[in-house]
């Protein structure tokens, strides 16, 4: 209560200074009224007594005037009558006529209007009426009224209206004070249920607080402003995260708390493999294992994979698990096994000799098969039981990589309705035509379609998939939201470009660019100021090697002046040599370059230095360091990380980076030299210009280049994902707390 007296003093101080401000208003204005209802009474009285006063004028006795007269001014306001004659004479009156009041000062008061005479009594107010009549002289008559009445009542007038300000001040006071605690104690309780997770808005039904309906509007809007708040505070904050292997960890420990993780891919991140009597673990060198681990370790989830290594089977559990990383163990793989007949089906056959050509579109026809068909199926369900019996709820948020295990993410939905599978295609989405010669289409798509999430590199990957499934699938495509809805699941398709960890780490790029120059130059037999060129790639025929060497031959037929101070190393790691494609490949690679060498070598350098063998990554970083320019010819990729990998590498900020518009790559990085890899005329032009690029504008270039794969790191890939995954399974959550209410 004090402090609603200070509310409450300060009003009725107000509303009296109003009230005292108003008094002499209110004194004239009464005073007006009187007197204008005293010059109408003296107009009647005046009309009523004429005739009498006349017959009486008529006898001409003063006595007799001056007695009616005196009965008249019995009337309580009559103060006092008078005569005066036309012809002269004194006055005749009633005895209370005022002494000052003669015949000979009437004029002054013969206008009607205010006319006052003060009194000791108060004042008087004065009317002269003049009488003009055939049978009795002309004169005027004098009517005094008495005022002092006027001046009481304006004194309870101005009383009155004191009062009514002092009772309006309480009545006032009273109702604020009353709202003002209710609103109070309202918002108290609101914010206090707010702070509660209950909300303000419940429903009456339900059980509203009393008095608390009528605050309902604005509780809405003070919920949606916190609302939007939140969001722009976290789109803000997403934006101003600088994404690292622990900024991942540290939102995942926010955004996944407790939620059950698996990841799901061919390869493991960890092999064993047997040496002798040691047992020895490798990392393979791969972008996925980069990204995919800090995700592990937070989540401390399990990692499941083909067990391919010589001693995977010696190290596990009985349930098939390791825990790795070997020094530091902080989640586990669990290795599924395959037989050689799965494997060759499976992985050789359907994935590598179906999918992998399917996809890319490289003039490599794809080869199906419907026994390696039956051992995609067979694997993929082998994966599914995998998921299935490692989940530890069943809501598991299972992440499923690439094209080796398209029908796994139905499989898993199947058994794990509430999982939210997140699955990432690495490699392109074709047209739908080009897709649709696989015979086995529509249970892709339908396998695919289990996914919760399904992420591409591109937009144009993800066009071509929901225009692949709008063609071929009774399912409906939004394409305002870019979700598919196929048996009343949704599947949201999303583009996530992958990239690699950055800052790359600090022992890659320990040596010297300038060591790695001259240490490189020499190791090849080459002149130290001789320029280098070079292309890291798997030995794939999806990467244009063969356009690249035919690009570097006329290269050196329309600008003869680099045969022989130009040389291009070739770091090519054997892949899937099981294939007769990559063995064909690989014969194709090695003549074309013994060609091209026994063209143009000059004084013992080669213009192609092929090394068809797997080099440690600080070697293939060297490589980036050591070269004038990198050569990406790829006839149709994903993203290609060795683009980014070139990038990172040179903190120098020199080097020129040439890159295949048919790259995912490509629409990050349009400060590299883009190029058609099959127009060998215009990627020869584009190799002479690196040569011959200012270092300034390599460093301008360089500089943009660096900046954003600084920025779109791997880290910000998983990221992405994984917080899109979580907004959503936020989102299923409420629906169904929402639909629990409403029922
Ligand atoms: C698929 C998609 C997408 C190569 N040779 C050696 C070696 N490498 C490393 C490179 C790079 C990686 O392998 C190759 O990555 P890419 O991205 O170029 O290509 P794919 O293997 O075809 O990968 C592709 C990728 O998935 C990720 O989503 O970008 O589009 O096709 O890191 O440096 N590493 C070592 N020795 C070698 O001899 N150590």
């Amino acid at each position: 209560m004090p402090s609603s007296l200070r509310f409450i003093v300060p009003l009725i101080l107000v509303l009296a200074a109003i009230a005292y401000a108003l008094a002499p208003l209110v004194d004239q204005q009464t005073l007006r009224w009187f007197v204008r209802d005293l010059d109408i009474r003296s107009a009647l009285i005046a009309n009523t007594i004429e005739e009498p006063l006349q017959e009486l004028l008529t006898t001409g006795k003063k006595a007799r005037i001056e007695g009616f007269f005196n009965r008249i001014t019995q009337d309580e306001r009559l103060y006092a009558l008078g005569y005066c004659s036309s012809s002269g004479g004194a006055m005749v009156s009633s005895r209370s006529l005022p002494a000052d009041v003669r015949c000979s000062v009437l004029e002054r008061w013969e206008a009607p209007g205010e006319h006052l005479l003060p009194s000791g009594k108060g004042p008087l107010h004065i009317a002269v009426k003049p009488l003009v009549s055939e049978v009795a002289p002309a004169g005027r008559l004098v009517l005094v009224h008495d005022m002092s009445f006027v001046v009481r009542r304006s004194e309870e007038t101005k009383r009155y209206v004191f009062f009514l300000f002092m009772g309006l001040a309480a009545v006032i006071s009273l109702i604020t004070v009353v709202i003002a605690q209710i609103s109070w104690r309202g918002w108290m309780n609101g914010v206090q249920s707010l702070l509660r997770g209950e909300g303000l808005l419940r429903n009456p039904a339900a059980g509203t607080q009393p008095g608390l309906t009528e605050f309902t509007p604005i509780a809405r809007d003070l919920q949606r402003l916190i609302r939007e708040l939140e969001t722009e505070s976290r789109a803000r904050d997403e934006g101003q995260i600088t994404w690292s292997a622990d900024a991942l960890r540290a939102i995942l420990h926010g955004e996944l708390r407790g939620d059950d993780v698996i990841v799901v891919s061919n390869r493991e991140p960890y092999i064993h493999q047997r040496r002798g009597d040691a047992i020895e673990v490798q990392r393979p060198a791969s972008g996925l294992v980069t990204a995919l681990e800090p995700i592990m370790r937070a989540c401390s989830g399990t990692w499941i994979a083909h067990g391919s290594g010589s001693a995977d089977r010696e190290v596990v559990d009985k349930k098939d698990c390791v825990a790795v990383p070997p020094e530091d163990p902080s989640y586990q793989i669990r290795r599924v096994w395959l037989t050689a007949e799965e494997e060759a089906g499976y992985y050789y056959g359907f994935a590598n000799e179906g999918m992998w050509p399917l996809c890319h579109i490289a003039h490599v026809r794809p080869t199906f098969r419907s026994g390696d068909w039956a051992q995609y199926v067979t694997v993929n369900r082998k994966f599914a039981k995998a998921v299935v019996s490692e989940a530890k709820t069943d809501a598991p948020i299972v992440l499923v990589q690439d094209y080796h295990f398209a029908l796994l993410p139905k499989m898993i939905r199947e058994q794990l309705p509430n999982a939210t599978v997140i699955s990432f295609w690495h490699i392109p989405w074709p047209n739908p035509e080009s897709f649709a010669i696989c015979p086995w289409r529509e249970e892709i798509l339908a396998g695919m379609l289990g996914s919760s999430i399904l992420g591409f590199h591109t937009q144009f990957h993800c066009n071509n998939f929901v225009d692949t499934v709008d063609r071929f699938l009774e399912a409906r495509v939004d394409r305002e939201s870019f979700t598919v809805s196929l048996g009343g699941k949704l599947t949201a398709v999303r583009r996530y470009p992958i990239s690699i960890a950055w800052p790359p780490e600090p022992e890659m790029l320990e040596k010297s660019v300038a060591d790695c120059r001259a240490d490189l130059r020499l190791a090849n037999d080459l002149p130290p100021d001789h320029r280098l060129g070079t292309g890291v790639d798997r030995l794939d025929y999806t990467k244009g090697i063969v356009e690249r060497f035919r690009a570097i031959e006329r290269l050196l037929e329309l600008k003869p002046e680099w045969v022989g101070r130009f040389s291009f190393v070739q770091i090519a790691a054997p892949t899937r040599s099981g294939i007769d494609e990559y063995q064909h490949h690989e014969a194709q690679v090695r003549t074309l370059a013994t060609r091209i060498n026994a063209r143009f070598a000059r004084n013992g350098s080669p213009p192609i230095v092929l090394k068809i063998e797997h080099h440690g990554p600080r070697e293939v970083y060297e490589y980036f360091r050591a070269a004038d320019l990198c050569f990406v010819s790829s006839l149709h990729d994903g993203m290609n990380l060795v683009a980014k990998e070139f990038v990172a590498a040179r903190d120098d900020e020199r080097g020129v980076l040439i890159l295949s518009e048919f790259t995912g790559a490509a629409r990050e990085l349009p400060e590299a030299l883009i190029v058609n890899p099959y127009d060998s005329d215009q990627c020869a032009v584009a190799l002479h210009l690196a040569l011959s690029m200012p270092e300034a504008e390599q460093r301008d270039r360089m500089r943009l280049m660096r900046g954003l794969v600084a920025e779109y790191n791997v880290f910000r890939w998983a990221g992405r994902m994984l917080l899109d995954a979580a907004a959503m399974r936020r989102r299923i959550h409420l629906t169904e707390k929402s639909g629990v209410l409403g029922s």
